[in-house]
């Protein structure tokens, strides 16, 4: 029950569930497989240049070819893995591990297209707009995005798939689950998203320092958001596991 432990404890996170390699380059596939399709989907003309490009170098395409539009391009329904790559994931022995120790999982339908939705995030270095604010995944539910079945507890699962270690991907806050912070609903994207109160000075954030394949998990309270630094495009996988409420709470608080 390291999982849960860590995640109802202290940190309010686990970052020690590794994909192997082979895990790694197939999620990597199919992310590029989605990307390519979308691109060329909005832009046929790209068709023999797009092999030039890998994933981190998207936002030298963009520079490249200035008609791309990021914004148009990644709207979220288009960054959701079709149901038969969700099962496909679900088969690999690092899913059968997290499910030994978190019991039987769902995942949650947010946007309603699918059953199960795994996303995908691209983010260019330098480009903020391409994160959102620090906040937690439960002010979301709060919100009204997405529903819970009775009986469970929302996790989330967050992993880099290419990545600058410590300059981009995800930064939390250790510990910020444990307290309350003020939040508005404000309207982004057609949608009421909730905008932190408080400044990112005033917080005490940490870069989430974990290499490409490295998952973490968090606590629904958990204060975090995305970073942008370094050099190359950042992709990232990420979904929301319902945990049977038994088996969280089985879980001892954790003192680590
Ligand atoms: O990847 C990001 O930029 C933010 C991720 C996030 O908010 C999440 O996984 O809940
Ligand atoms: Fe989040």
């Amino acid at each position: 029950m390291q999982i849960l432990k860590a995640i109802k404890g202290p940190q309010g996170y686990f970052d020690q569930l590794f994909l192997s390699q082979e895990e790694l380059d197939w999620m990597r596939q199919q992310v590029r497989l989605q990307w390519q399709a979308r691109i060329l989907e909005l832009h046929p003309q790209l068709v023999t240049v797009l092999s030039q490009y890998d994933l981190p170098c998207y936002h030298q395409l963009l520079m490249d070819y200035p008609q791309l539009e990021h914004r148009r391009l990644w709207n979220k329904n288009s960054r959701i893995f079709t149901p038969a790559v969700v099962e496909h994931i679900r088969q690999m022995p690092f899913f059968r591990k997290l499910e030994a120790e978190l019991g039987p999982v769902k995942i949650a339908d947010e946007e309603r297209l699918y059953p199960e939705e795994i996303y995908w995030r691209l983010a260019r270095p330098g480009v903020a707009e391409d994160v959102g604010p620090m906040h937690a995944d439960s002010w979301f539910w709060a919100l009204g995005h997405g529903r819970i079945p009775p009986g469970y507890v929302r996790v989330k699962i967050w992993i880099p798939l290419y990545l600058d270690p410590g300059l981009n991907g995800l930064r939390f806050v250790a510990g910020s689950h444990r307290q309350t912070w003020p939040y508005i609903g404000i309207e982004r994207d057609g949608l009421v998203k909730p905008q932190i109160q408080v400044s990112d000075d005033e917080l005490d954030i940490t870069p989430f320092a974990g290499q490409p394949g490295q998952a973490i998990l968090f606590n629904d309270d958990l204060l975090h958001g995305g970073l942008v630094g370094g050099q190359q495009s950042r992709v990232s996988v990420e979904w929301t596991l319902f945990v049977e409420k038994s088996c969280y709470e089985s879980a001892k608080r954790g003192v680590m």
